[in-house]
């Protein structure tokens, strides 16, 4: 049976028709989440963090939520793997009590729920953006930090637009080696959803800073600062850190990591790899210095498995996404 949009269930773990309505639901309710450190069993959620399959019921101070969708990629497809190799990943990083070299256990200040991926019927975008715009704005309206794994980078435009009834136009913090601001892209473009973030005046863009880029842009003519990958690789992190705090102030701050910023060495299971980029390090340095700022969420997209027998790309996304969710709690 075909699946439309006016089927979507209010459920964001499942999608069906009001004939099978209980049939296509995930039910965790009796699922006995089990603290297990080894590093290959039971992961079924980032980190292990518990499931979560009632947002507003959940207190957790931050929500974990899979963006399986790459219908808006240019290049090579395949970013709808991304969540669940990140997940995978994520068994590296769980036995670590205290990550290094921070200084206190995550789990004694911040609490986490795995939210599961966004669901909706393939091939249909519109309902897609629906079901991550709903999903995404009842996790930030319950109060919790937004942390999003892709999916390609067009992910990110219904995921700014959940944060914006609350927090209104946002300094956007982008890492990427492209500016993905092309005034001449499509309305599912991962190339240009930030020109659309402009239009539609989601951002604040004085305040708003892009890391990394390496591709052509209208230098003359772009609506946020630019510290481009030659600049950030020859100055240490804690300055690029100290100019991004410099841009951004006391605005709330969205973070937008593309995995491509990364260089290949260090991310080539993506899309559109661009050679002479960031290393794994520097960017975890770079996020780690952010602690001054309001940081209100995060995506980290663009991770395609696929392309990576070695797992490190999805590793990196998985460490960077755990890297802040320790800067959160430094804050707490
Ligand atoms: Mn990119």
């Amino acid at each position: 049976m075909a699946v439309t949009a006016g089927m979507l269930n209010t459920s964001h773990i499942g999608y069906t028709d009001a004939s099978t309505q209980e049939s296509w639901q995930t039910d965790m309710s009796d699922f006995k989440f089990v603290p297990d450190y080894t590093m290959y069993a039971n992961q079924f959620s980032f980190l292990g963090v518990p499931l979560c399959a009632d947002i507003s019921a959940s207190s957790a101070d931050l929500a974990i939520l899979g963006v399986p969708y790459d219908l808006a990629t240019s290049g090579r497809p395949g970013t709808r793997s991304g969540p669940t190799a990140i997940r995978q990943a994520s068994a590296n990083l769980r036995w670590e009590e205290a990550r290094w070299p921070w200084s206190f256990n995550l789990a004694d200040r911040l609490s986490a729920v795995d939210c599961g991926d966004v669901m909706y019927p393939f091939g249909d975008s519109p309902a897609f953006v629906a079901a991550l715009e709903d999903t995404a704005s009842e996790i930030v309206t319950s109060g919790k930090t937004l942390l999003s794994f892709g999916g390609d980078h067009f992910v990110a435009l219904p995921l700014i637009r959940a944060h914006y009834p609350t927090y209104g136009p946002v300094a956007l913090i982008h890492f990427d080696a492209h500016t993905d601001t092309d005034p001449d892209g499509g309305v599912y473009d991962h190339g240009a959803m930030f020109h659309h973030a402009c239009e539609e005046g989601l951002l604040d863009e004085e305040h708003s800073v892009q890391v990394g880029i390496r591709t052509s842009y209208p230098v003359d003519d772009h609506p946020f600062t630019v510290l481009d990958a030659d600049w950030v690789c020859s100055h240490e992190p804690s300055e690029v850190a100290a100019r991004i705090i410099e841009i951004v102030g006391d605005r709330s701050a969205y973070v937008s990591f593309d995995i491509d910023c990364l260089d290949p060495a260090y991310a080539p299971g993506t899309g559109t790899p661009v050679v002479g980029g960031v290393s794994s390090n520097a960017a975890l340095q770079i996020i780690r210095c952010l602690a001054p700022l309001n940081l209100i969420g995060m995506d980290i997209v663009e991770v395609s498995p696929a392309y990576d027998k070695s797992e490190i790309t999805a590793l990196a996304a998985a460490t960077l996404g755990l890297e802040f969710m320790y800067l959160k709690a430094s804050q707490l």
